[in-house]
């Protein structure tokens, strides 16, 4: 089911706004992506969800999640404003292998991306990494907090998902606007790194 924004509230990006950029929101299957967007999302989130049925039985593993009733079969849509100047588009991911031909799309003209991770099942981000590298995506990647869920120390999180050690590994709860905010704002301070112009010592 799309559900769109309603007509009220902040639609129209403010005419302030001079620069915006496109953040994609990825991870694998049921690791929060939709509720993160869903949760910092300036706007009413875009969301193409459908209810899970039988077929998907074997398939999609609901065993960490069983309260997951829905799953993205298109994208998630949201809109931030980090400053009165600077607004950020949100585009998050469906997480299921099957649905990797729209990858190309929904990541391209992308600033950057945040992978969501859940402790419970490292494995399946493996090949959510390996795509952004081939991509060529710069990304920062995000513990999401399950209640329950192994705690490690980040250097060994770091170290089981094999990660450049100047890619950025911070902790989130998709469900809270400010724990999200504070993860996306890792990304773009990393971003901003990466695109800074590298300054001469001068002669
Ligand atoms: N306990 C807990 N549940 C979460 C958290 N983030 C998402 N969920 C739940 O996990 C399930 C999967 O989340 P969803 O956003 O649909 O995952 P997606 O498949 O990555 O889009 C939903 O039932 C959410 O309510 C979290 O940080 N903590
Ligand atoms: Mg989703």
């Amino acid at each position: 089911m799309v559900s769109a924004p309603s007509s009220d509230g902040l639609i129209y990006v403010p005419p302030g706004v001079t620069r915006s950029a496109k953040i994609v929101i990825s991870g694998s299957f049921a690791v929060g992506k939709t509720t993160f967007v869903g949760s910092v999302s300036q706007i009413p989130p875009l969301r193409m969800e459908e209810r899970i049925t039988q077929a998907s039985a074997g398939v999609d593993d609901l065993e960490r999640t069983p309260r997951k009733t829905t799953t993205t079969v298109g994208m998630d849509f949201g809109r931030l404003h980090l400053s009165d100047a600077l607004v950020l588009y949100l585009f998050g991911t469906p997480g299921q292998g099957r649905f990797r031909p729209m990858w190309a799309g929904l990541t391209e003209g992308a600033l950057g991306a945040l992978v969501l991770v859940d402790t419970r099942n490292l494995e399946a981000s493996f090949e959510i990494l390996a795509l952004h590298e081939e991509q060529g995506t710069p990304y920062a990647v995000a513990i999401n907090l399950f209640e329950g869920a192994p705690q490690y120390d980040l250097d060994e999180i770091r170290q089981a998902l094999d990660l450049d050690p100047r890619t950025p590994l911070t902790t989130c709860d998709a469900r809270d606007g400010t724990s999200s905010v504070l993860a996306l704002i890792t990304l773009c301070e990393y971003l901003t790194e990466l695109h800074a112009p590298v300054l001469e010592p001068r002669p």
